[in-house]
């Protein structure tokens, strides 16, 4: 593909939506990732709703029917069995009805089915589908701050790099070594199979990936102690914008829906949520970073998920800031937005979540820094995400520097993102 025609780039992306529809939920890509994953399903449904509105709805829903009795929604749902992923159900061993693994991801449903509310043709339907699952959201949220933010103090950590969706970024290089390798059961990866090794995270990671996730089962995957038994509890600033955004969301929803417990609640967890994210705020890097809340330090790594942030509704102030990181890392690569600063000496063009552009990563920060006003860095978020899709078809994920398709191809969440764009 080459030319930047909105009505061709709309049929290709619903091209790559269709074949990797599987009628009640959308895999990732076929090969790489044959099962449903949690927040490409939310993103994913973002796309559909511009050609059908009942089926995006449904995407978000078959995920919510396997959510957890605690009230935690899987990062995986295996649908159907397939050898081509690695961990399969057997690994994670979490014994849930359909199997799921046991950890979350970013929650962007909140942010998710208040977009497929505000925008639905068919008001009344669409009602009746978001009353279906505004409390389930809501038990989600709840899950969040109950256990993931034990000692009440407004921000949530994830306990595996897989939660944060950015598996490989530089910003858990350094709690991950206190991550041990000893007694990891061997194991073959599937994902360099599929992918180029080189674009991938390492054997050191996956080991630590491994680790965990065996931790985290011999404990019985009970929510209530996997927090304090981990030895990875990082606190990462996107991962809390998308909560605290959705929670914002959720409560406007619950409010048009007639639902003020619901709306108060979530409400509350936001304000909160804003208020402790002043913490991670780096004047150094112009950008929010991770806390290590094993240590109780910064972490010192100016990645996406720091711009991220701006998803939320942070001060003006801090949006500027980030506005103006994005405008000086515009100037060293030649899509934005890297997902790492490309100035930092550990940045990777290539590989995964150490470099490369990601256009679910765009969307979300195009349409923050556009809420905050900041709508000229918003438009060439956009443009640069049109001119990766131009060169390099719907990949996976870009390098920034020359614009290359990486990953596994044929994206769905990259053509859901399309569409969001170009409709
Ligand atoms: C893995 C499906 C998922 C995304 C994540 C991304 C990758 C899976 O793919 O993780 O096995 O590494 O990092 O954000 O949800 O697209």
């Amino acid at each position: 593909m080459t030319s930047l025609d909105p009505a061709k780039v709309y049929d290709h992306a619903l091209e790559v939506l269709k074949e990797n529809d599987r009628g009640t939920y959308t895999v990732p890509t076929k090969g790489l990732y044959p099962f449903q994953w949690n927040w490409d399903s939310c993103l994913t449904a973002l796309g559909q709703s511009h050609y059908d509105e009942g089926r995006a709805w449904t995407e978000i829903e078959t995920l919510f029917a396997h959510q957890w009795p605690d009230g935690m929604v899987p990062h995986i749902v295996f649908h159907v069995y397939s050898d081509g992923y690695f961990p399969g159900p057997d690994v994670w061993g979490t014994n849930r009805p359909t199997a799921t693994s046991g950890i979350t991801q970013p929650p962007v449903a909140g942010f998710a089915i208040r977009r497929l509310y505000d925008r639905a043709k068919d008001k009344a339907a669409a009602a009746e589908r978001a009353r279906g699952l505004l409390a389930k959201v809501d038990a989600w949220h709840e899950w969040f701050y109950a256990n993931r933010d034990p000692r009440s103090e407004g921000l949530v950590a994830i306990l595996h790099p897989w939660e944060s969706g950015r598996d490989n970024s530089i910003d858990w290089d350094e709690a991950f070594e206190r991550v041990p390798t000893e007694g990891v059961a061997p194991y073959t990866r599937r994902d360099t199979q599929h992918a180029d090794p080189a674009h991938r995270p390492t054997k050191a990671q996956y080991d630590r990936y491994l680790w965990l996730v065996e931790h985290f089962r011999a404990l019985g995957w009970d929510n209530s102690r996997l927090h304090d038994a981990s030895p990875f509890q990082v606190v990462d600033p996107g991962f809390n914008a998308i909560l605290i955004r959705s929670c914002t969301d959720l409560a406007d929803l619950a409010d048009a829906l007639g639902e003020p417990a619901i709306a108060a609640a979530n409400r509350a967890r936001a304000a909160k949520g804003l208020a402790a994210l002043g913490s991670l705020w780096s004047a150094a890097h112009s950008q929010y970073v991770c806390q290590d809340r094993t240590t109780g330090m910064l972490i010192d790594s100016a990645s996406i998920g720091g711009l991220l942030a701006v998803f939320a509704a942070i001060p003006a102030e801090q949006a500027r800031g980030i506005a103006r990181t994005i405008e000086r890392q515009a100037g060293l690569v030649k899509y934005i937005v890297p997902s790492h600063d490309p100035a930092d000496t550990r940045f990777e063009a290539k590989r995964y979540w150490r470099g490369p552009a990601w256009l679910v990563m765009n969307y979300m920060i195009a349409d923050g820094l556009k809420a905050a006003g900041e709508t000229e860095i918003a438009a060439r978020i956009v443009e640069s995400s049109l001119e990766l899709i131009a060169r390099s078809g719907f990949a996976e994920y870009y390098d920034p520097l020359t614009g290359e398709p990486c990953g596994g191809g044929r994206f769905t969440w990259t053509a859901a993102m399309v569409i969001e764009f170009v409709e």
